[in-house]
């Protein structure tokens, strides 16, 4: 009997399942965009289901389209291990964002089964909804609904902008997957790791092949509604006119300008930004848009966030503003337990490796709070992510899944 789960870990399978879930979603320049609750991701989560009952893994489901693959540890009344990340993309995502971890995760399933061993506790990898928050903001619903982070209630209202409420998309997935296994929300979890990319440069510029995830840093997020009011573009002045564009231009320079560091240490992003009615011939009577910040200081994350309604107000000119708070979580450290587990796996298997935190939110982040919780991270090239030219190696991919094997059931089969 191997000593060890990873040497039978198959990495040729791992790459060839990560290509086949990216063309689920597949667009232009190699990137996916398969938003949550979509067509495309149903579909992926078919592809999963199957994939797990190749090796007598069972598909369960829960109210918030949670997707849980169980392999059966030997005492299976025992608070399982979890693991997985989510396979929701942005709309220019790659095919490595979330999917790795959730493949890396079916492909210790895989191992472990492979083995012949079975470890105590039983090991589920999560696919958890809504991550990525681009159609419905905020993001981490399905893990924020599981953690009671936030109520199940709360998430189906919310809709995107074509109007469709979660409750109204979840729909479909559950109708789809009527034949699973149905979960509880908030069940107890003896511990939860999540493979990802690193999403950053440092990885590869220090040419280290397993990132040991110290914590995540803090982000809080908003949305600005600007209400001005539509008028004819060639009759009404502009002294008369209040155009919600002029309000939100000026908004957004205030913003900027007080919150953007020399340092470059706060990230503070723009990234959706809609004008109503948006016709040329139309002053804008009204522009919503996001605010996301970010920074790993909890105070400087606090002081900058609680401007961000002071600015709008002081900045909107002859438009009335509204500032919707959408998500305020705190910088967290993951338990040097679960560091250090990640940290003996690399060095039994002779990867080189480092410690490095995560600006980029991950379900992790409310796992946290859960159950003891920690990260694997692998590099990716120039560090690029939310974009169609992510990419790593398959190498990269294959030793980030062995040492999440060996992490998973070191920790299920714990006395
Ligand atoms: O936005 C984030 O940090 C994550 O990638 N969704
Ligand atoms: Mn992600
Ligand atoms: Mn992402």
């Amino acid at each position: 009997m191997s000593a060890r789960i990873s040497e039978h870990l198959d990495g040729q399978r791992l790459w060839g399942d990560l290509m086949a879930l990216a063309r689920f979603g597949a667009i232009d320049l190699g990137g996916v965009n398969r938003l949550a609750l979509t067509r495309e991701e149903i579909e992926a989560r078919q592809a999963l289901v199957a994939w797990a009952r190749e090796i007598g893994v069972e598909a369960a489901v829960d109210a918030a389209a949670n997707l849980y693959l169980r392999l059966e540890g030997r005492e299976p009344s025992l608070p399982p291990l979890l693991t997985g990340s989510h396979i929701d993309t942005q709309p220019t995502g790659g095919k490595f964002d979330g999917a790795y971890g959730v493949v890396a995760g079916l492909a210790a399933l895989r191992a472990i089964a492979a083995s012949g061993r079975r470890p105590r506790r039983s090991v589920e990898v999560v696919a958890w909804m809504n991550e990525e928050g681009s159609r419905f903001a905020p993001g981490m619903m399905g893990s924020a609904v599981f953690t009671g982070k936030r109520a199940l209630d709360e998430i189906l209202t919310v809709r995107d902008k074509a109007g469709v409420s979660v409750r109204e998309a979840i729909g479909p997935v559950l109708e789809k997957e009527k034949d699973l296994l149905r979960r509880p929300l908030g069940y107890p979890v003896a511990g939860f790791i999540e493979a990802h990319i690193e999403q950053g440069p440092t990885l590869e510029a220090k040419a280290k092949t397993i990132g040991i995830v110290t914590g995540i840093g803090g982000k809080r997020t908003f949305r600005v509604e600007v209400q001005g009011e539509p008028a004819h573009a060639g009759t009404s002045t502009r002294g008369e006119r209040r155009d919600a564009l002029v309000s939100a231009v000026a908004i957004v320079g205030a913003l900027q300008k007080a919150i953007w560091d020399d340092a470059d240490t706060v990230r503070f992003t723009i990234g959706m930004f809609t004008v109503t009615p948006n016709a040329p011939s139309v002053v804008p009577a009204r522009v919503v848009f996001s605010v996301d910040l970010r920074h790993d200081d909890d105070e400087t994350g606090r002081r900058l966030g609680d401007l961000v309604p002071v600015i709008c107000q002081q900045a909107r000119g002859k438009c009335d503003v509204t500032v919707v708070p959408l998500l305020y979580d705190p910088p967290l450290q993951f338990p040097a337990s679960m560091r250090a587990r990640v940290a003996e796996a690399a060095a039994k298997l002779g990867y080189a490796s480092m410690e490095l935190p995560s600006p980029a939110g991950h379900d992790a982040r409310y796992l946290h709070y859960h159950c003891p919780t920690g990260m694997v991270f692998i590099p990716c090239k120039d560090g690029i992510s939310h974009n169609e030219a992510e990419s790593i190696t398959q190498a990269d991919a294959e030793a980030g899944a062995r040492v999440l094997a060996d992490v998973l059931f070191a920790l299920a089969d714990e006395p």
